[in-house]
């Protein structure tokens, strides 16, 4: 199969669409179209803090659901999405205030619409991905090898918020693990959730979660050729929002 996977968008609909159109995808009817039958993948957290979430998410739930032409994981942000469009009590916080802010200046026809797609879009996409005959994995904030096609509650939190500890930064952020340095497997794991100024490739593991919303880059990993392509982001640089390694 031919993939091409994208990060973590947030709503950055220009560079979106730059960065497909980038890579030969024709924008036709509202959606990205490859002539050569390639599909798009995404990481998950196609919205908040962005300009454009709401529109974001609706090309993707045509990609996915009304095309069959993509395939998309969700991540930490699309889940309390979700837990919002369903009337949960949710912290409007972290960038989904953005997103509601842009749901409710909608009419009420056009927020019954996207809510009602939203869900089915979550409803229908597995909390991680096992592509191209087991070879290639796709997880919002990766995911530990003997994890790989289990859905229970531990695995749920590892593939939405990473390899956390439950304790916390004095900055109040959440220490995470660095579950990719001990990885081993032979699958090809593309995930993104913590943002870095390039591509972390690191024991067949790939972090493309290049920052697009905090002025970084929006990144996609073309399989099975394994190239990496970026477009710059138009959003303001936030220099603290992206994750050193070295
Ligand atoms: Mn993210």
């Amino acid at each position: 199969m031919k993939i091409d996977i994208i990060g973590d968008i947030h709503g950055c609909l220009p560079e979106f669409e730059q960065l497909t159109t980038k890579i030969g995808y024709q924008w036709k009817n509202g959606i990205p179209i490859h002539p050569d039958n390639r599909v798009l993948g995404f990481v998950g957290d196609l919205t908040d803090r962005g300009p454009a979430s709401l529109k974001v998410a609706e090309i993707v739930w045509r990609l996915v659901i009304e095309q069959k032409r993509a395939f998309y994981t969700p991540g930490n942000h699309c889940n309390k999405l979700y837990r919002y469009f369903l009337g949960r009590k949710v912290q409007e916080t972290h960038g989904l205030e953005t997103t509601v802010a842009e749901y409710k200046s909608l009419n009420k026809s056009d927020q019954q619409s996207i809510r009602k797609k939203f869900i089915e879009l979550y409803e229908n996409s597995p909390l991680h991905l096992v592509l191209d005959k087991n070879r290639l994995v796709i997880a919002h904030a990766g995911i530990r090898e003997d994890y790989i096609g289990q859905t229970n509650a531990k695995v749920k939190t590892f593939v939405l918020y990473g390899d956390i500890t439950g304790e916390k930064h004095p900055d109040g952020s959440p220490i995470r693990r660095d579950w990719a340095k001990k990885y081993r497997g032979e699958k090809i794991i593309v995930y993104g959730h913590t943002p870095v100024k390039e591509p972390r490739i690191i024991n067949n593991t790939y972090n493309i979660d290049t920052g697009a919303v905090f002025g970084g880059k929006l990144t996609v990993l073309r399989y099975p050729e394994m190239e990496l392509v970026s477009v710059s982001s138009t959003m303001p640089y936030v220099e603290e929002k992206f994750k050193d390694f070295t």
